[in-house]
C-alpha cells in the first residue's frame, strides 16, 4: 500500500509539473513562475553607460546565499564580461572576465573600455557549480 502511495504522489508531481511546463509554453501566457532566475535591475539591456558603471542583480526563484554549502534553492550570482553562461553543473571560471560573489553581494562597480560588451549573469550554488542557461540572463550595453 505504501509503495502504492509512493507511486501516484511521484506520478502526480510528474503531472504537476507537466502541467506547469505546458502553461509557460503557452505563448503570452508567461506568468512569475516562467520568468524565474537573474535579472539586471542595473543597467537594463541596451543602455548606454558611463566607462565606470554599478551592476545590480535580482533573482527570481531562489535565494541569495554565501558560497561555502550547497543548500538547496540558494546560490549566488557571478558576472561574466563578453562570455557566454556556463552549462549547468560546470563550475564557474575565477577570472577577471567571470567575477563571484560568494558573500552573496548583490550589486558592483565594474570598469569596462568604450564599446559595446555584453553582461552575463549566471546563477550557481554554494560550489559555485553553474545552474544552467535557465538561471542566467545576458544583456548588451554600450560603454561611451
Ligand atoms: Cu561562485
Amino acid at each position: 500500500m505504501k509503495q502504492w502511495l509512493a507511486i501516484i504522489a511521484l506520478a502526480s508531481t510528474f503531472f504537476i509539473s507537466n502541467i506547469a511546463q505546458a502553461a509557460c509554453e503557452h505563448e503570452g501566457a508567461c506568468s512569475q513562475s516562467c520568468s524565474l532566475g537573474p535579472y539586471f535591475i542595473s543597467p537594463k539591456d541596451g543602455d548606454t553607460v558611463s566607462s565606470n558603471f554599478a551592476v545590480k542583480m535580482g533573482i527570481k526563484g531562489m535565494k541569495v546565499h554565501q558560497a561555502g554549502d550547497i543548500i538547496e534553492g540558494t546560490g549566488h550570482h557571478h558576472l561574466i564580461i563578453d562570455g557566454a553562461y556556463i552549462p549547468e553543473n560546470k563550475v564557474v571560471p575565477s577570472d577577471e572576465k567571470h567575477i563571484h560573489f560568494g558573500k552573496g553581494q548583490t550589486e558592483t562597480t565594474i570598469q569596462l573600455k568604450p564599446g559595446k560588451h555584453t553582461l552575463t549573469l549566471q546563477f550557481a550554488d554554494g560550489h559555485h557549480q553553474s545552474y544552467g542557461k535557465v538561471m542566467s540572463k545576458t544583456i548588451h550595453i554600450t560603454v561611451k
